[in-house]
């Protein structure tokens, strides 16, 4: 396995104008002819080399140059390419290969899910439908011609607008598609199958009339209204917030059951994983809301941040991911609560990306070298990438930042860039110099702030010293310093901000002021300040950098009750609660009695007895930070004793506020019939926070347990339901039992229901944990075929701090050995199981082994997969 390197880049040698594509569609031996107009590149390197393009689990039946047939024998076909020699410098060729979509189990090129053939072509999966110049800078015009049994494929789609289609014979029919806009291959689709379609329509600020269609399955027609309300919320807001009108005449979903990812921004013809599409009140919870109004507005803000302007290699992937997360956040804060949104954001970003940065697979934002492109559809190249756009927004302001954006469009529609292309555009709109900036694309790791305070009463000045250092990454052992915004308020003792009041050369945005750290260490000095402030720092989580603690746990409650930033007043909860654990964890550890810190329990008190109005704020603020996060501030990791801490200081927290969090519960009873708005989501997620802490109580006082059972039964919506089983999953009993076994009589033939029942028991901390798991594995609602379920039992049971590490190396060996038998199926999603064991270093001795072990043992299979292989040695290097 080589690697692709950066630096190798060169232009492609060949362009390709025109592609004419037919499919004859067959569940084995698909036969697809791709023409195509193709031309020497003036702007290559090299012109006279041979043809070369990409291909892989083909079948090469007929080639054709200029209408003249070529012999099979006079060209070069291995295992990824088709090479042809001495080809003129413009030229028509004729592909014809076949394939099997039944049997593709890898779910990238052509393949079949619940009886409908449908295509994932990025990053490489074209190059599995037909040979090409699979890469993102070969831009062509594609018409797809499909034909197919009408009666198994009553519906044909492909990319563009349709623009024939009639009857054949032997039962087949056919469609002809055109797409105007050139793309490159990854943005091509075809679905065909029996679904139906639910319509609506969007007329542009211009007003053109845009025909919106969702394809599903019949038994799924009811399902999509929320899909099609969030798909038109956002057309209107990308012309809101960024000017940018939707292109075509038509925007298609289709919901499919089998998908290794979300979703596919394909132009016009999106594919969907049917989880962020499908829902009802019954049957989805208000988190599955959110989240396909965030998917569904996604991939429609692809169109133009990816589709109309792309990437020009794949190391610029975060040119459109990064960006189009960002815009997706920006949306979701405006459609709903935006600090619980930043929370949100926050605590994904620290702790899945804070903690790939400290691992063997961190690299930058734009990476500059890869085994597999698959694994770099990560959570550095989609959120840290979305940070590092959010870092630009907040340094030059909304307007500026939208003035440069226009510019971006302007420039660079219908080209695919770079990401210095993109930084080039902001930099010129906002004349500023961003070379400093630009560090945060290739410098890998999470930057360390260190911020020191000095009060001089007499001369009311205030200086606030902040020290950057990024640590030492794989292959990356010095780091440059970085450029990044820091907001920042002063809060005074009544708890109002000083920042109006003060003198400071620092920008001011609203209540906040902007400070710019370029040094490795700068003072930052405020004067006339009228008392000593308490530091509201790093506002809205202005950058993405660990701080280290310098508050006291006084001025942390502080900031909790008064901040005017209600991020911040979040996060000031958040750290509290990670230093209250850490503390027990090394009593513990130290074999000495955990204690609950007063200071924090009295914070707390305080929250439970004046929630706020955004109830979703206080049930933000109530839940302790993830073992997955606090594990990162350890030297070595115990996950046991980690565990047993959390659970001391929630226990604690439940025994010492439960008439609290009892009122707190009934004092939120939403309404009866279901609605998504901000008051009824926070109830909901108020009470199921409510009912985590009280089920510890369930041994000495069963009317807790009962009152979940009680939820459960009597809740009308998912939401609920989820939130009755979520806690009750953490307490083995009858009871436990009996509802989980409702559930699944209820919901065994709703997939995506199902999915939640396996999640729920893979993730609990319960004993039988690993039993459970080890027989839901052979659960006919199970299969390894469908990513869906493997990442909702395999994937939640690797987060499983306590069973999937447990001393014997029992949690080992379940992932590894299904691991290995995924990983000729789909090594994309056999790459993704492996991510628990990546940080195997960092765990105690015992477990460091075991994983260490395991690794090799996968590293070791025959016929491994790139994909695998790629984790397995940047772990072990
Ligand atoms: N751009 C899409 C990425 C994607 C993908 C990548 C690899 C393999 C399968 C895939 N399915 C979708 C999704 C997105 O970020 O919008
Ligand atoms: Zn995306």
């Amino acid at each position: 396995f080589q690697p692709i390197r950066l630096i190798d880049y060169r232009p492609p040698e060949f362009l390709i104008d025109e592609l004419l594509l037919t499919f004859r569609l067959k569940q084995r031996g698909t036969l697809v002819q791709a023409s195509s107009m193709i031309r020497r590149n003036p702007s290559a390197d090299r012109r006279n080399g041979p043809l070369r393009l990409c291909g892989e689990q083909l079948q090469l039946v007929e080639l054709r140059l200029d209408d003249r047939r070529i012999s099979l024998q006079d060209v070069c076909v291995t295992d990824w390419e088709l090479i042809i020699e001495n080809v003129p410098d413009v030229f028509k060729l004729q592909i014809t290969t076949r394939v099997d979509p039944e049997d593709n189990t890898a779910l990238s090129g052509l393949y079949r899910s619940s009886a409908i053939y449908c295509t994932q072509c990025e990053a490489e999966g074209f190059r599995r439908i037909t040979y090409f110049l699979d890469r993102p800078d070969v831009l062509a015009r594609y018409t797809t011609r499909i034909e197919a049994p009408q009666e198994e494929c009553p519906v044909l789609l492909a990319n563009g607008n349709l623009v024939a289609a009639g009857e054949m014979d032997d039962g087949f029919h056919f469609a002809e598609w055109q797409d105007p806009f050139p793309k490159p291959s990854y943005l091509f689709a075809l679905v065909a199958g029996d679904l139906v379609k639910i319509e609506d329509e969007f007329v542009t600020a211009s007003g053109r009339r845009v025909t919106l269609q969702i394809y599903v399955h019949e038994r799924n027609r009811n399902k999509c209204k929320h899909a099609m309300v969030s798909l038109k919320k956002a057309m209107r807001w990308d012309e809101q917030v960024y000017g940018r009108e939707y292109d075509l005449d038509q925007y298609m979903i289709v919901a499919v059951d089998d998908f290794n990812m979300g979703a596919m921004e394909n132009k016009g013809l999106n594919l969907f994983n049917a989880k962020y599409v499908l829902a009802d009140p019954r049957s989805a919870t208000d988190q599955d809301y959110l989240a396909i109004e965030g998917v569904i507005a996604h991939e429609y803000f692809h169109n133009w941040t990816g589709n109309r302007i792309t990437c020009r290699d794949w190391f610029q992937l975060s040119l459109k991911e990064g960006l189009t997360v960002f815009r997706d956040q920006q949306f979701s804060a405006d459609m709903n609560s935006a600090a619980v949104q930043r929370i949100e954001d926050v605590r994904l970003l620290r702790q899945f990306q804070f903690r790939e940065d400290a691992g063997p697979m961190a690299h930058p934002v734009r990476p500059d070298q890869y085994l597999e492109i698959n694994n770099f559809y990560t959570v550095t190249i989609y959120n840290k990438g979305a940070e590092v756009i959010r870092m630009l927004h907040t340094l030059l302001g909304p307007e500026t930042f939208r003035r440069g954006m226009d510019l971006y469009f302007q420039r660079h529609d219908g080209q695919a860039v770079t990401c210095d292309d993109f930084v080039a555009a902001l930099a010129d709109a906002a004349d500023r110099d961003l070379t400093r900036f630009k560090h945060w694309y290739v410098q890998a790791g999470t930057p360390r702030l260190t911020v020191t305070e000095q009060w001089d009463e007499r001369h009311c000045t205030y200086v606030v010293t902040v020290a950057q250092a990024t640590p030492a990454t794989p292959g990356q052992p010095d780091k440059l310093p970085l450029h990044l915004p820091l907001l920042v308020g002063l809060l005074g003792s009544d708890g109002g901000d000083l920042a109006a009041r003060v003198s400071c050369p620092y920008e001011r945005r609203g209540n906040d002021l902007l400070l710019e750290l370029k040094e490795v260490q700068q003072d930052f000095v405020f004067r006339e300040v009228p008392e000593k402030p308490v530091l509201s720092f790093l506002r809205g989580f202005s950058a993405p950098v660990i701080v280290n603690p310098f508050q006291s746990r006084e001025e942390a409650a502080f900031v909790m009750q008064h901040d005017s930033d209600l991020f911040n007043r979040w996060d000031a909860a958040f750290s509290l609660a990670e230093a209250v654990i850490l503390e027990c964890l090394a009593k513990l550890v130290a074999a000495e009695t955990m204690e609950l810190d007063p200071v924090y329990l009295e914070a707390i008190h305080y929250l439970v007895g004046h929630p706020t109005d955004d109830r979703s704020l206080t049930a933000l603020a109530l839940q302790l930070p993830a073992e997955n996060h606090l594990l990162q501030a350890l030297k070595q990791i115990d996950p046991v004793a980690l565990h047993e801490a959390r659970r001391f200081v929630k226990q604690e927290l439940a025994g010492r506020l439960a008439d609290g969090l009892l009122n707190l519960y009934h004092d939120n009873e939403p309404s009866a019939t279901y609605r998504l708005t901000g008051d009824q989501v926070g109830r909901r997620s108020l009470r199921a926070v409510c009912l985590d802490y009280l089920v510890l109580l369930g041994e000495e006082q069963q009317d807790l347990l009962e009152l979940c059972a009680h939820q459960y039964r009597q809740g009308g919506t998912m939401t609920e339901k989820i939130g009755a089983l979520s806690a009750l999953a953490q307490v083995p009993g009858a009871l436990r039992d009996e509802i989980f076994d409702h559930f699944e009589n209820q919901w065994r033939s709703d997939p995506l229901v199902m999915d939640k029942w396996f999640a729920l028991q893979a993730a609990s901390p319960a004993a039988d944990t690993y039993d459970r798991v080890k027989k839901l594995l052979d659960h006919p609602a199970f299969s390894l075929k469908n990513p869906n379920k493997v990442r909702s039992l395999l994937g939640v049971f690797g987060q499983n701090h306590v069973h999937f590490h447990h001393e014997s190396g029992r949690g080992y060996r379940l992932l590894a050995d299904r691991i290995c038998q995924l990983d000729p199926l789909n090594p994309q999603l056999a790459a993704r199981l492996m991510q628990p064991f990546v940080t195997w270093r960092r765990y105690t001795k015992d477990r460091r082994q075991l994983m260490e072990q395991i690794l090799q043992e996968i590293g070791g299979q025959a016929g491994i997969s790139r994909d695998v292989y790629e984790i397995v040695s940047k772990s072990l290097a």
